[in-house]
C-alpha cells in the first residue's frame, strides 16, 4: 500500500494527521471534522481507500494465496501416502513410530508418531525425515509435555493396526493408502485421510538451482512456489513451498464449532460456495460480519458435537491456515467392513447414509501436529482441550465486574469527572481505562505531562474508590533516538529483521516504528522487566494493562501486517510463528505484572491478538466492532467460538467501537453485555461521548438497573471461574454443552448459558416487543430471574419484552449464589452477606456452588485461603457442605436471605441446625408464584449448615 505512495503525498498526510490530534484536543466536539481529516490523512499515507467498511481487496482471499490455491484443488482419486507398518517402533508404551512415504516421490521419507494420551486424546505428529530445511515446532502452546497412557493393541495385520486406550478410546491405523479411523465407546466419530487430501509439500531444492533445467522439474515450479505477490507487496519465499493439507471428517455429524476468529455464524457454515474460514492473524479495519475472513486471533480447533458424543481436532500449527467446511452425506456401504458402528437408527436408513462434516484443513509450513479429543461429554472435551494448552486463572474480582473505556479519556480531570458521574448516578464501577492519547506520542511506558501530571496520585484517588486503572501498551516502539525503550531495544539488537538482516521498521500509530522479537527468551524477559515500577514510571500496583494491536498491525505492511520473510530469532520466518506473535506479548507482559507484585497479586491484562494458550494470561475482547444492531447480536456466536476453545474471559465493546449508538442501542448492549464474561463500555476517538448518564434520566436508569444485575450475580460468575480454572469448562457456553441432547439447541446462537444456571436470551433487534425464547431440555423448568413465572423445557414461548427486559432465566434444579447490597465497586463487597436462590426442578431438587476468596491474590493456591461450598436441596431439606476441607478463608459473610423457587407448598416450619445452634427464620409464601422466602437464616457462609422445610 504505502510502497506507492510518494514521500511528497505522505507528508501531507502525516500534517493531516498531525492537524487531527491538534484539533482533537482544541475541539472535542467536531467528531465529523476530525474523521475526514483522519482518514484524508489515513488515505495519503498508507494508500487506504475511504470506506465506510473493511475493503475486502486490501486482504488476501484463497485464490490470492498461492499455497491455499494449490491445496484447495488437491483431490487425487486415491491417496498416495503409505504406511510401512513394518517399520513400527515402540518408542514407549503409548508411543509408536512408523514412516510414511508418499508413493509418488519415494525420495521424501515422513516420520508418522502416533502418541496416545490421557484424557481420550491422540496426538499425531508426521514431519519430513532429513528435511533440507529444519520445520518449525509451536512452541508456548502446550503445558508440559502431553501425558502418554498405555497402548492395548488388538489388531495387527499387514494393513491396518488397531489400538485402544485410556477410558473408551480407539484408534483404526489403515497402511496403504495411510487413514486414521477414531472411535470413542467404539462408536466411529473421525477419520484423517479419508478424502485422501493429505499432502505434505517437503522442502525442495528451487528448480535450475542445481544445474539442471527447471523445466524438469515442473511440478516444483507451479506459479507462486518460489515467490508471490500482492498488491504491492513481495514475498521472497526463500524456501519454496512448505505447506501441509489434510482432511479431517466428523462421522455422523451435522454441526463443528470453534476456529475462531471471525465475526460469523457459531454452528459453521460450509464453505462450499465461498473462500475458506481464515486463520492468520490480522488488524482488520471496520471488520464486516458474516464472513470467514480472518480477524485478530486465531485457535486452531474445531469441535464437532451431536446429541451422542462431542469430539474435537486441534492442529498445533501457527502458520497461516485455511479451513474448509462441507456438509456431505457418506455412503456407509463403501466404508471397511470393520467399521460397522454409528450412533443411532440415521445409519440404518434406506440409502446407508449418515451425515459427515468433511474440513480440509491447510496450513503455509510447519508440521502436522494434531490433536484428537475423544470426548464423548461436552465437558470432557472442554477438560481434554485444556489440558493441554491451560485453563483461564481465576480472574481478580474486579476484572469481571464492570469497566468504563474510551478512546481516550483526555487528561487526569476527565478521568475525575467520568468517576465522579459515576458516583453521582450511583452506577458500579471497578476499572477505568487510558488509550493511546495518553502516552507521550504513543511512546508506550510513558505518560503525556501536560494531560497527566501525577499519574500516581490519579490511580491512588481510584483506590480510594475501590476502583483501578488499565493502560495501554501496543507492541510498536517509536523510532526516535531520544525514546529511552527504544533507544536501549536499539542498541541491544532487539527489534525483529527483515529478511536483510537490518531492523524491519513500519508504520503504526507513532508513525516509523520497530517491532521487539518476544521469540527470543532474551527479549521476552527484558520487556516484560519493563513493566516492573521502576521502568514504568507513573505506573502503580493498582495499574494493569491492555496489548492492542499486536496481531501485529503494521500500516504499510503486506494485509496491515508482517512480511511473511522477516526473520525471527532461531531463524525462522514469520511465515512459521506468525499466529504467535501476539500471545508472546501479552505473556511477557503477564509475567511483568505477576514479577513486580514478586507472584503474589493476579496479573490482569486484556489482549486483542491471540493463539491457543492466550487463556493462561489474558483476556480477549472481538476488536473493533461498530455501533449496529447485527454487531450486538454476532457477539454471541462471536464469543462462544471463543468460548469453547478455551478463550473463556472474553467480551465485545459495550455500545459497538464505530459509530454512535442510540439510547436504544447501548441500552440493549449493556443488558446482553451484563450477561457475558468481560464487561467494558469502549468507543471510538471519533465518537460522541457516551458515559451511562448522557441519554437521559431513563436510560441512565436502565444502564444503572443492567450494571447492577451484573453486580448482583458477580459470586455465580466468580464462582464458574473459578470452575474454569480447575475443569476447564467456560462460563459462557452454547445451550448444547448443558443440553446435548437437545437437537433444538444445535445451531442456537441467539441465546446462551451462563455456567449451567441461566439462560440468557439478549433482546438484539430495535423496537421489538416479544421474543422467541427456546426452552431447552426435556422435563426441565426454568424460572424468569425478575417475575419468577415458571416455563416448561422443549417449549418455545413468545415472551413479551419492553426495555426493562433482559430475558434471563434459571434453570430448576440449579441454586446461584448472588450479592443484593449495593456497593460502588466489586472489591468493597467481598465480605458482604450472600442470598442463594434455589430454583427447583421437577423432582424438588436443586444443586449450586459457591467460592469465595480475596479476590486478588494468590493465596487461594498457595495458602488455601477460601471457602467452596457445595448446597444440594433434597427432600425439603438444603445443605451446604464444603467442597474441600482444608481451605480457610475469614470472612463475616453470611447468608442473608435464602428464596426458594417452585417450592409446592407453605412449610408450617423452617429450621436451620448449624453445629449445635438451632434457628428458626421468619418465612414467606406466595401460593399463585410458588415463591418461598426465608428471611436472615444466618449462617456464616463458612460453616456447615441444613435447613429443614417441614
Ligand atoms: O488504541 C486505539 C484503538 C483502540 O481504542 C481499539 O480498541 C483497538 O481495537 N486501537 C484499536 C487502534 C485504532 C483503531 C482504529
Amino acid at each position: 500500500m504505502a510502497s506507492k505512495t510518494s514521500p511528497l503525498i505522505q507528508f501531507i498526510g502525516v500534517l493531516c494527521l498531525y492537524f487531527t490530534s491538534v484539533t482533537r484536543q482544541t475541539n472535542k466536539n467536531d467528531g465529523k471534522m476530525i474523521r475526514f481529516w483522519h482518514l484524508l490523512g489515513l488515505i495519503l499515507i498508507l494508500n487506504i481507500p475511504p470506506i465506510e467498511n473493511v475493503d475486502r481487496n486490501n486482504f488476501k482471499t484463497c485464490d490470492q494465496s498461492a499455497f491455499c490455491r494449490r491445496q484447495r484443488k488437491y483431490k487425487p482419486e486415491t491417496s498416495p501416502y503409505e504406511v510401512d507398518l513394518s517399520s513400527m517402533e515402540t518408542l514407549a508404551n503409548g508411543h509408536l513410530q512408523f514412516t510414511l512415504l508418499n508413493t509418488l516421490k519415494t525420495h521424501v521419507k515422513f516420520q508418522l508418531d502416533l502418541y496416545t494420551l490421557e484424557q481420550n486424546s491422540l496426538r499425531v505428529k508426521i514431519n519430513e525425515i532429513n528435511p533440507i530445511r529444519k520445520r518449525y515446532e509451536v512452541q508456548s502452546v502446550l503445558v508440559g509435555e502431553p501425558k502418554l497412557v498405555k497402548v492395548n493393541i488388538t489388531k495387527s495385520d499387514g494393513n491396518q493396526i488397531e489400538g485402544r486406550f485410556d477410558k473408551s478410546a480407539r484408534f483404526l491405523l489403515n497402511a496403504k493408502p495411510f487413514r486414521l479411523d477414531l472411535f470413542t465407546n467404539d462408536i466411529f466419530v473421525m477419520s484423517v485421510n479419508s478424502k485422501n487430501m493429505f499432502n505434505f509439500e517437503h522442502y525442495r531444492k528451487k528448480p535450475g538451482s542445481d544445474g539442471t533445467p527447471a523445466e524438469d522439474n515442473k511440478e516444483d515450479n507451479e506459479d507462486g512456489m518460489w515467490e508471490e505477490t500482492f498488491k504491492t507487496h513481495h514475498d521472497s519465499k526463500p524456501y519454496g513451498p512448505s505447506s501441509i493439507g489434510v482432511d479431517v471428517n466428523f462421522l455422523n455429524f451435522e454441526n463443528v464449532y470453534g476456529i475462531p476468529e471471525h465475526a460469523d455464524a457459531f454452528a459453521l457454515r460450509s464453505t462450499h460456495e465461498t473462500d475458506p474460514y481464515r486463520l492468520f492473524n490480522l488488524d482488520i479495519f471496520e471488520y464486516d460480519i458474516n464472513n470467514p475472513m480472518a480477524l485478530y486471533g486465531s485457535i486452531p480447533y474445531m469441535l464437532a458435537h451431536n446429541e451422542h458424543a462431542t469430539v474435537g481436532f486441534f492442529w498445533l500449527n501457527a502458520a497461516e491456515g485455511w479451513i474448509d467446511v462441507q456438509n456431505d452425506k457418506l455412503n456407509t456401504k463403501n466404508l471397511f467392513s470393520t467399521i460397522t458402528s454409528f450412533f443411532g437408527s440415521k445409519s440404518n436408513n434406506e440409502n446407508n447414509e449418515v451425515p459427515e462434516v468433511s474440513t480440509h484443513w491447510m496450513f503455509e509450513s510447519g508440521i502436522f501436529d494434531g490433536f484428537f479429543f475423544l470426548g464423548p461429554t461436552p465437558n470432557d472435551v472442554f477438560k481434554q482441550y485444556t489440558t493441554l494448552t491451560g485453563t483461564v486463572p481465576t480472574p481478580p474480582l474486579w476484572a469481571i465486574a464492570y469497566h468504563q473505556c474510551r478512546w481516550n479519556y483526555n487528561d487526569e480531570d476527565d478521568v475525575r469527572g467520568v468517576n465522579n458521574g459515576f458516583e453521582q448516578h450511583q452506577i458500579p464501577l471497578d476499572v477505568i481505562w487510558l488509550d493511546i492519547e495518553h502516552t507521550n506520542g504513543k511512546r508506550y511506558f510513558t505518560w503525556d505531562t501536560s494531560k497527566f501530571p501525577n499519574p500516581e496520585k490519579l490511580q491512588d484517588d481510584m483506590a480510594i474508590y475501590g476502583r483501578k486503572m488499565v493502560t495501554i501498551s501496543d507492541p510498536h516502539i517509536k523510532k526516535d533516538d531520544g525514546y529511552q525503550l527504544y533507544a536501549e531495544a536499539k542498541s541491544l539488537g532487539y527489534f525483529v529483521k527483515s529478511k536483510d538482516g537490518s531492523d524491519f521498521e513500519g508504520w503504526c500509530w507513532p508513525g516509523s516504528s520497530m517491532w521487539l522479537d518476544y521469540f527470543n527468551p532474551e527479549i521476552y524477559k527484558w520487556y516484560s522487566q519493563r513493566y516492573s515500577y521502576n521502568n514504568y514510571k507513573g505506573s502503580t500496583s493498582n495499574l494493569f494493562i491492555w496489548n492492542d494491536m499486536n496481531e501485529p498491525s503494521v500500516f504499510n505492511g503486506p494485509e496491515v501486517t508482517f512480511p511473511k520473510d522477516l526473520v525471527h530469532f532461531g531463524g525462522w520466518e514469520n511465515r512459521d510463528v506468525h499466529n504467535l506473535y501476539g500471545m508472546l506479548q501479552h505473556m511477557a507482559t503477564f509475567d511483568g505484572l505477576l514479577e513486580r507484585s514478586n507472584g503474589n497479586i493476579r496479573p490482569f491484562i486484556l489482549t486483542r491478538s491471540f493463539f491457543a494458550g492466550t487463556q493462561r494470561t489474558s483476556a480477549v475482547w472481538t476488536g473493533d466492532n461498530a455501533a449496529h444492531w447485527s454487531h450486538l447480536k454476532m457477539a454471541v456466536p462471536m464469543l462462544l467460538s471463543l468460548s469453547v476453545t478455551g478463550i473463556g474471559f472474553i467480551g465485545a465493546d459495550v455500545g459497538g467501537f464505530f459509530f454512535n449508538p442510540d439510547a436504544k442501542l447501548l441500552v440493549r448492549w449493556y443488558q446482553a453485555a451484563a450477561f457475558q464474561p468481560f464487561y467494558r463500555e469502549h468507543a471510538h476517538i471519533d465518537t460522541a461521548r457516551r458515559e451511562p448518564w448522557l441519554f437521559g434520566d431513563d436510560n441512565t436508569r436502565l444502564i444503572r438497573q443492567a450494571i447492577e444485575q451484573r453486580y448482583t450475580y458477580l459470586p455465580f460468575w466468580y464462582t464458574l471461574f473459578r470452575k474454569q480454572e480447575k475443569d476447564g469448562v467456560p462460563p459462557m457456553l452454547p445451550l448444547w454443552a448443558n443440553f446435548p441432547s437437545d437437537t433444538n439447541t444445535f445451531k442456537t446462537e441467539d441465546s446462551f448459558m451462563v455456567g449451567n444456571g441461566l439462560l440468557v436470551y439478549p433482546v438484539t433487534d430495535a423496537d421489538v416487543n416479544q421474543v422467541t425464547v427456546y426452552f431447552p431440555g426435556k422435563n426441565s423448568v426454568w424460572y424468569d430471574i425478575r417475575t419468577f413465572v415458571q416455563h416448561n423445557g422443549s417449549e418455545t414461548a413468545l415472551i413479551n419484552v419492553d426495555m426493562e427486559s433482559i430475558p434471563v432465566y434459571q434453570r430448576g434444579g440449579s441454586i446461584i449464589p448472588q450479592r443484593l447490597r449495593k456497593r460502588r465497586a466489586s472489591m468493597l463487597a467481598i465480605h458482604d452477606p450472600i442470598t442463594l436462590v434455589v430454583a427447583l426442578d421437577r423432582n424438588n431438587e436443586a444443586e449450586g456452588e459457591f467460592y469465595l476468596d480475596d479476590g486478588q491474590t494468590y493465596n487461594y493456591r498457595h495458602k488455601h485461603e477460601f471457602i467452596h461450598r457445595r448446597f444440594t436441596f433434597k427432600n425439603n431439606e438444603l445443605k451446604s457442605t464444603s467442597v474441600d476441607n482444608s481451605a480457610r478463608f475469614e470472612t463475616d459473610a453470611w447468608i442473608e436471605r435464602i428464596v426458594i423457587l417452585g417450592y409446592p407448598k407453605n412449610p408450617a416450619r423452617v429450621t436451620i441446625n448449624s453445629g449445635d445452634k438451632q434457628a428458626i427464620p421468619l418465612h414467606s409464601y406466595q401460593e399463585t408464584s410458588q415463591i418461598l422466602v426465608i428471611r436472615r437464616p444466618g449462617p456464616s457462609v463458612t460453616a456447615d449448615w441444613t435447613l429443614i422445610l417441614s
